[in-house]
Protein backbone atom coordinates (compact mmCIF):
# COMPACT_ATOMS: atom_id res chain seq x y z
CA UNK A 1 0.00 0.00 0.00
CA UNK A 2 1.30 3.18 -1.02
CA UNK A 3 0.01 6.92 0.10
CA UNK A 4 0.22 9.99 -2.36
CA UNK A 5 -0.48 13.86 -1.26
CA UNK A 6 -3.05 15.12 -3.89
CA UNK A 7 -4.63 18.16 -4.38
CA UNK A 8 -7.66 19.87 -6.27
CA UNK A 9 -6.03 22.79 -7.18
CA UNK A 10 -7.71 26.49 -6.81
CA UNK A 11 -9.20 26.88 -10.21
CA UNK A 12 -10.52 23.01 -9.61
CA UNK A 13 -12.33 24.47 -6.70
CA UNK A 14 -13.34 27.13 -8.09
CA UNK A 15 -15.52 24.78 -10.73
CA UNK A 16 -16.59 22.85 -7.57
CA UNK A 17 -15.33 19.62 -9.70
CA UNK A 18 -14.75 18.13 -5.88
CA UNK A 19 -17.03 15.13 -6.88
CA UNK A 20 -16.18 14.72 -10.20
CA UNK A 21 -12.55 14.27 -9.46
CA UNK A 22 -13.77 12.15 -5.96
CA UNK A 23 -15.71 10.21 -7.64
CA UNK A 24 -12.62 9.14 -10.11
CA UNK A 25 -10.74 8.54 -7.25
CA UNK A 26 -12.96 6.23 -5.49
CA UNK A 27 -14.23 4.61 -8.17
CA UNK A 28 -10.43 3.54 -8.96
CA UNK A 29 -10.48 1.93 -5.13
CA UNK A 30 -8.23 4.69 -3.64
CA UNK A 31 -9.02 5.51 0.10
CA UNK A 32 -9.25 8.90 1.12
CA UNK A 33 -7.33 9.04 4.21
CA UNK A 34 -6.97 13.03 4.55
CA UNK A 35 -9.27 15.48 3.11
CA UNK A 36 -9.24 19.18 3.51
CA UNK A 37 -10.39 22.52 2.28
CA UNK A 38 -8.06 25.05 3.05
CA UNK A 39 -5.64 28.57 1.99
CA UNK A 40 -2.64 27.71 1.25
CA UNK A 41 0.02 30.37 2.68
CA UNK A 42 2.98 32.15 0.38
CA UNK A 43 5.58 30.28 3.07
CA UNK A 44 3.67 26.83 2.28
CA UNK A 45 3.34 26.96 -1.47
CA UNK A 46 7.01 28.44 -1.56
CA UNK A 47 7.96 24.96 0.25
CA UNK A 48 6.22 23.06 -1.44
CA UNK A 49 6.96 23.84 -4.81
CA UNK A 50 10.76 24.45 -3.63
CA UNK A 51 12.29 22.51 -6.76
CA UNK A 52 10.92 25.36 -9.08
CA UNK A 53 12.22 28.36 -6.99
CA UNK A 54 14.44 29.53 -10.04
CA UNK A 55 12.50 28.50 -12.73
CA UNK A 56 10.91 31.59 -14.73
CA UNK A 57 7.26 30.83 -13.65
CA UNK A 58 7.53 30.73 -9.87
CA UNK A 59 5.90 33.92 -8.93
CA UNK A 60 2.96 32.97 -11.41
CA UNK A 61 2.87 29.38 -9.41
CA UNK A 62 2.76 30.54 -5.84
CA UNK A 63 0.06 33.50 -6.58
CA UNK A 64 -2.20 31.00 -8.54
CA UNK A 65 -1.65 28.12 -5.60
CA UNK A 66 -2.59 30.62 -3.32
CA UNK A 67 -5.68 32.55 -4.98
CA UNK A 68 -7.89 30.54 -3.14
CA UNK A 69 -9.01 27.48 -1.45
CA UNK A 70 -7.79 24.31 -2.15
CA UNK A 71 -8.41 20.42 -1.60
CA UNK A 72 -5.88 18.75 0.48
CA UNK A 73 -6.23 15.26 -0.05
CA UNK A 74 -3.72 12.10 1.66
CA UNK A 75 -4.90 8.48 -0.87
CA UNK A 76 -4.39 5.55 -0.21
CA UNK A 77 -3.87 2.33 -2.06
CA UNK A 78 -1.61 0.24 -4.36
CA UNK A 79 0.43 1.60 -7.00
CA UNK A 80 -1.62 5.45 -5.96
CA UNK A 81 1.73 7.56 -6.63
CA UNK A 82 2.31 6.24 -10.25
CA UNK A 83 -2.03 5.67 -10.82
CA UNK A 84 -2.70 8.90 -9.64
CA UNK A 85 -0.02 10.59 -11.72
CA UNK A 86 -1.89 8.65 -14.59
CA UNK A 87 -4.97 9.74 -14.24
CA UNK A 88 -4.19 13.02 -13.99
CA UNK A 89 -2.29 12.75 -17.07
CA UNK A 90 0.46 15.42 -18.27
CA UNK A 91 0.94 18.71 -17.09
CA UNK A 92 0.02 20.41 -20.03
CA UNK A 93 -3.73 19.93 -20.38
CA UNK A 94 -2.43 19.54 -24.55
CA UNK A 95 -0.30 16.26 -24.39
CA UNK A 96 -2.14 14.93 -21.21
CA UNK A 97 -3.93 11.32 -22.45
CA UNK A 98 -7.91 11.18 -23.59
CA UNK A 99 -10.16 10.84 -20.05
CA UNK A 100 -7.81 12.02 -17.89
CA UNK A 101 -8.28 14.65 -15.02
CA UNK A 102 -6.23 17.49 -16.91
CA UNK A 103 -7.81 16.46 -20.47
CA UNK A 104 -10.94 16.28 -19.51
CA UNK A 105 -11.22 19.82 -17.70
CA UNK A 106 -7.72 21.91 -17.54
CA UNK A 107 -7.32 24.75 -20.27
CA UNK A 108 -3.41 25.55 -19.30
CA UNK A 109 -0.64 24.31 -18.26
CA UNK A 110 -0.61 27.30 -15.20
CA UNK A 111 -3.74 26.07 -14.26
CA UNK A 112 -4.06 22.47 -14.74
CA UNK A 113 -6.47 21.57 -12.13
CA UNK A 114 -4.66 18.91 -9.69
CA UNK A 115 -1.40 18.62 -8.44
CA UNK A 116 -0.13 14.55 -7.58
CA UNK A 117 3.16 13.47 -5.75
CA UNK A 118 5.85 13.00 -8.56
CA UNK A 119 7.63 10.09 -6.34
CA UNK A 120 7.69 8.16 -3.22
CA UNK A 121 10.39 11.04 -1.91
CA UNK A 122 7.88 13.84 -2.58
CA UNK A 123 5.25 11.96 -1.59
CA UNK A 124 6.30 11.59 2.18
CA UNK A 125 7.57 15.08 2.07
CA UNK A 126 4.04 16.75 0.98
CA UNK A 127 2.03 14.72 3.48
CA UNK A 128 3.76 15.71 5.88
CA UNK A 129 3.59 19.83 4.81
CA UNK A 130 -0.09 19.15 4.41
CA UNK A 131 -1.21 17.10 7.22
CA UNK A 132 -0.45 16.30 10.94
CA UNK A 133 -0.66 12.28 11.44
CA UNK A 134 -3.85 12.56 13.90
CA UNK A 135 -5.85 14.17 10.27
CA UNK A 136 -4.85 10.97 9.03
CA UNK A 137 -6.78 7.66 9.27
CA UNK A 138 -5.10 4.88 10.33
CA UNK A 139 -3.60 2.07 7.97
P1 LIG B 1 3.23 18.30 -12.39
O1 LIG B 1 2.21 19.09 -11.59
O2 LIG B 1 2.62 17.61 -13.57
O3 LIG B 1 4.09 17.43 -11.54
P2 LIG B 1 5.53 20.07 -12.53
O4 LIG B 1 5.95 19.53 -11.20
O5 LIG B 1 6.50 20.06 -13.66
O6 LIG B 1 4.20 19.38 -13.04
O7 LIG B 1 5.09 21.58 -12.33
C1 LIG B 1 4.41 21.98 -11.18
C2 LIG B 1 3.33 22.98 -11.56
O8 LIG B 1 3.96 24.11 -12.12
C3 LIG B 1 2.40 22.44 -12.64
N1 LIG B 1 1.30 21.69 -12.12
C4 LIG B 1 1.97 23.70 -13.34
O9 LIG B 1 0.82 24.25 -12.71
C5 LIG B 1 3.14 24.64 -13.15
N2 LIG B 1 3.93 24.73 -14.37
C6 LIG B 1 4.77 23.83 -14.89
N3 LIG B 1 5.33 24.25 -16.03
C7 LIG B 1 4.81 25.49 -16.23
C8 LIG B 1 4.97 26.48 -17.24
N4 LIG B 1 5.80 26.27 -18.27
N5 LIG B 1 4.29 27.64 -17.12
C9 LIG B 1 3.46 27.86 -16.06
N6 LIG B 1 3.26 26.96 -15.08
C10 LIG B 1 3.91 25.80 -15.16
Amino acid sequence: MERTFAMIKPDGVRRTLHAEILGRLIRKGYRIVGLKQMVISKELAQNHYAEHQERPFFGELVSFITSGPVLAMALEGEGAIAGLRQMMGATNPKDAAPGSIRADFATSIGENVMHGSANADDAARELGLFFSSAELLDE
